[in-house]
């Protein structure tokens, strides 16, 4: 496995499983030094960017959300990952498939060219994990995984619930999914959101699980929720970054006091390793606003932790360093 280059793997391997020496600060930067590409046969998970921020209600600035995540993973990108005890890479394909194309001259074509992106990915029975981008992304991304495997439940990590009204015309990062629900893309009984700290007249037949109900019971009694409400259906897993507190997750669009701490949220998305998610993407990764890459650091890592969950789908098994 992996060959004897050194740096530059995002180009130069020509393997797609294993690691080769890098140096963290320097080499090109693609997500956990994955390879570039767009050829997408044998490949397990295709990571890729979408930077789209035009429907952001408040500070703008997630379209640079991508470069910032990798230029993040690279620290990931060696020693076995932790707290794991395995290398992901022995296990799973993994390419970094680039960013979606998006012409900003003309945002309301974006949610189409997001979903034809997203089929491309997903119809060669890859599987995929967005980086965004502000929220309103995950709407065309929805689409296209419904497309394939029905109407999903939804496992969403957020500040808010992002179920407000509209007209189903607007490009909104807080109303898509009262529109994926009214479009029965995702079903609201067997959906959770999680870490939420906004207040709506409506919860939608969503189970809620509020920041404050996070902290007061802690993540095993969020994990067991979720395997009550979702169980073994189809889900999507979507991760808007100010579900974090601001302390943890500075730079984003909209923070809110309160929230999970990093720690919090990586102890959940470690525990769902029985679950079927189908694909995941963790969004509003606003670079102007973050200190020394915390934001993008914690993104990269909710990313990379959940490719060691595909790995141990594929045979991996946790060898565990001292107690966890
Ligand atoms: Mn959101």
């Amino acid at each position: 496995m992996g060959n004897e280059i050194e740096g530059d793997q995002a180009f130069r391997r020509d393997d797609l499983l294993g690691r080769n020496p890098e140096m963290t600060f320097g080499g090109a930067l693609s997500f956990l030094r994955r390879n570039y590409s767009r050829d997408l046969s044998e490949v397990d998970i295709a990571v890729t960017g979408i930077p789209f921020d035009m429907a952001t209600s408040n500070r703008p600035g997630t379209r640079l959300g991508p470069r910032a995540i990798r230029a993040a993973s690279v620290g990931l990108a060696e020693l076995e990952a932790y707290p794991f005890g395995f290398d992901p890479f022995k296990y799973v394909k993994v390419i970094d498939y680039g960013d979606c194309f998006i012409d900003y001259g003309y945002p309301n074509q974006a949610p189409v060219q997001i979903e034809k992106h997203a089929l491309e990915i997903i119809n060669s029975g890859t599987m995929m994990l967005s980086m965004g981008g502000d929220h309103f992304v995950t709407y065309p991304l929805l689409k296209a995984h419904a497309k394939k495997h029905g109407p999903l439940s939804l496992i969403h990590f957020d500040a808010h619930c992002d179920t407000w009204d509209d007209d189903g015309q607007r490009l909104d990062h807080g109303s898509m999914f009262l529109r994926a629900l009214r479009e029965e893309i995702i079903d609201p009984d067997t959906s959770v959101q999680i870490g939420i700290r906004t207040h709506n007249s409506e919860t939608y037949g969503f189970t809620i699980l509020g920041a404050p109900w996070v902290h007061r019971e802690g993540v095993p009694a969020v994990v067991d929720v979720i395997k009550e409400v979702v169980g073994e259906r189809n889900a999507y897993l979507t991760f808007d970054i100010d579900c974090l507190d601001p302390a943890f997750a500075p730079g984003t669009g909209t923070p809110v006091a309160g929230g999970l701490s990093t720690a919090q949220a990586l102890d959940t998305i470690r525990s769902l390793g029985d679950f079927n998610i189908v694909g995941m993407d963790v969004v509003e990764v606003a670079p102007s606003y973050d200190i020394s890459e915390i934001t993008a650091i914690a993104a990269a890592t909710l990313l990379h932790d959940f490719i060691c969950l595909q790995a141990e789908k594929k045979g991996a098994t946790r060898q565990p360093f001292g107690y966890i």
